[in-house]
């Protein structure tokens, strides 16, 4: 573990109205966040539940066509061990226990903390196929003049990986697809890499040959990918047994390509979903699939009471980093109900990263 410079609680459920009156907003979290002239994007991700309650069965929201529909699923049929999904116990496919949407606030820095001023300046609700069952952990890089943003959607296509990019936060062009199911921790390099656009990826492999790992891809634009090629040394052993993602963007120093990343300890037959916690790697500037250093071990993890208990416990969860003179922020969702942000002594973060030989 690495001290934190300090710690904020950002946004929570209860400063949200919901976005239709069935709904209560249960949880505010895993935010992309940028600096834009001056000010601080934050794309929330926001999770909302039904309001309306009936016995015997648990409802699972969805959208169609732009439409929110609750169905209702009866209880005696699905498996509840893991707060966030039912599984159904004779087909044992997955629904979620409620929809995310995305939100975009303003911020504006004072001094050496953050105000917790942030304004809700739009949403963005699921549309199409890929986002019947909502959207997902949105990660920003800024590419030139355009701000690109990854996001998962989930639907009964599977977990997809999809692209929104803007100039301005108010026109955005939707992408589609970019990486087919079950894929999602998309994570756009701010640069090329040897001449390409460049990403991380977290493909699910459902056969169970592998566990879920971290993977590099490139591209000459960005709705094509190719060049796949599997991260090794990602993982931090028993803290990230059960997975690992990449968490942050990339963010160029002089030892090569800084990114956090998360994992969850949770035991195979455990019912929950473990401790998440978050490591941070640096990859090598050239050829970035591979780890030329790491931490030992996680250097960030559930600590604060709203880390601890929340709609799901014990997750911290980054999903941006932006450097501050010599500091890192890292901004997170928190128990996968609120935004926190907090930071580190970016020297100290890199010198907890030991050279790796593979
Ligand atoms: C999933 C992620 C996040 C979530 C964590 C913790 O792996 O997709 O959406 O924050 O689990 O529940």
């Amino acid at each position: 573990m690495i001290q934190r410079l300090f710690t904020h609680k950002l946004l929570s459920p209860g400063d949200l109205e919901p976005s239709d009156p069935r709904m209560r907003v249960v949880g505010v979290f895993n935010p992309g966040v940028v600096e834009v002239g001056g000010r601080t994007a934050i794309l929330a991700r926001v999770v909302e539940q039904p309001v309306e309650e009936r016995a015997g069965y648990f409802p699972s929201p969805r959208y169609d066509a732009g439409a929110l529909h609750i169905d209702w699923l009866a209880c005696d049929e699905c498996e509840t061990g893991d707060p966030r999904t039912l599984v159904s116990k004779t087909t044992g496919r997955v629904r979620l226990r409620f929809v995310s949407h995305l939100r975009l606030f303003w911020a504006e820095h004072s001094g050496p903390g953050y105000a917790a001023s942030a304004v809700e300046a739009l949403r963005i609700l699921p549309e199409g196929p890929h986002e019947t069952y909502g959207i997902e952990d949105p990660r920003i890089t800024r590419i030139g003049d355009t701000y690109h943003f990854t996001y998962v959607g989930v639907s009964p296509l599977g977990v997809c990986t999809m692209l929104i990019s803007t100039q301005d936060f108010v026109a955005f062009e939707r992408r589609g697809v970019i990486l087919p199911p079950d894929n999602k921790d998309v994570l756009l390099f701010p640069e090329k890499v040897g001449g390409r656009y460049a990403m991380l990826h977290r493909p699910m492999p459902s056969m169970k040959f592998a566990p879920p790992r971290v993977w590099f891809a490139e591209s000459d634009e960005f709705t094509h990918w190719g060049g796949h090629r599997p991260v090794e040394g990602v993982s931090l052993g028993g803290a990230f047994r059960d997975r690992v993602g990449g968490s942050t963007p990339p963010i160029r120093t002089d030892r090569g390509w800084l990114v956090l990343v998360h994992g969850s300890d949770k035991q195979p037959g455990d019912g929950g979903a473990g401790v998440y916690s978050a490591g941070a790697v640096l990859l090598d500037r050239d050829e970035p699939w591979r780890v030329v250093a790491r931490t030992a071990g996680p250097f960030m993890r559930p600590e604060h009471d709203f880390e601890r208990r929340g709609f799901v416990d014990n997750v911290v969860f980054p999903t941006a980093a932006i450097v501050h003179n010599g500091r890192l922020d890292v901004y997170y969702g928190a128990a996968d109900e609120h935004i926190g942000v907090c930071g580190f002594d970016l020297a100290r973060l890199e010198s907890a990263c030991a050279p790796l030989e593979l």
